[in-house]
């Protein structure tokens, strides 16, 4: 029987390192707390979807789906996004080169016009979700897309290169209500190495 135990990945840097834009107390929370309960809850779901395979437990195994999806979703969304982050004295905020900005010229027309559509789309989630840089493979372009809750940036058919979260455990401490502030702030700390490399893992 396969048991695969998913695991809280390292965080590439110290809670503090995103200061001013994300503060210590969050990172400490979103990544500790709301990441670790993801992985915990994924796990448990999926021991359990285990347990009704081996029954042969159909309905069992169809009632665990949402958990699965919310979860694995919430675990695989959260370690893209420490990753596509950076210190300020480490690159963050340098802005794209490359590939990556030849696409986004090309795709979006510029620089400043990708980052006002990408921080548009975020701020307007209803709710919580995620706004989303992707590649779509079958048509070989950057695309914009949003996520509500946890739903993985895949189930649009499309690889994600740069996420924001937008769910107010992300912002609210030190932000309040003004997701719009904490958007705008996020272009300060995203490492576009990262995304870069995401892209030519996607074969772009
Ligand atoms: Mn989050």
């Amino acid at each position: 029987m396969h048991q695969t135990t998913h695991q809280l990945p390292d965080l590439p840097y110290d809670f503090n390192a995103l200061e001013p834009v994300i503060s210590t107390e969050i990172m400490e929370l979103h990544y500790s707390k709301h990441h670790k309960v993801y992985v915990t809850n994924l796990n448990a779901a999926l021991e359990k979807y285990h347990e009704a395979e081996t029954k042969n437990d159909i309905s069992q195994m169809i009632s665990l789906q949402a958990a699965i999806k919310f979860n694995g979703g919430g675990h695989i969304n959260h370690s893209i996004f420490w990753t596509i982050l950076a210190p300020l004295s480490k690159g963050g905020g340098e802005g794209p080169k490359g590939d990556v900005a030849k696409l986004i010229d090309r795709d979006f027309g510029s620089f400043a016009q990708f980052q006002e559509k990408l921080t548009n789309a975020s701020i307007a989630i209803q709710g919580s979700g995620w706004g989303w840089l992707g590649y779509n493979k079958g048509f070989k372009r950057l695309e914009i897309a949003t996520c509500v809750n946890q739903d993985p940036l895949s189930s649009q058919g499309l690889v994600p290169l740069l996420g924001i979260d937008v769910w107010e455990h992300a912002y609210y401490l030190q932000y309040k209500n003004v997701r719009a502030d904490y958007v705008k702030a996020l272009w300060k700390i995203f490492d576009w190495r990262q995304v870069e490399e995401r892209l030519l893992k996607a074969g772009a």
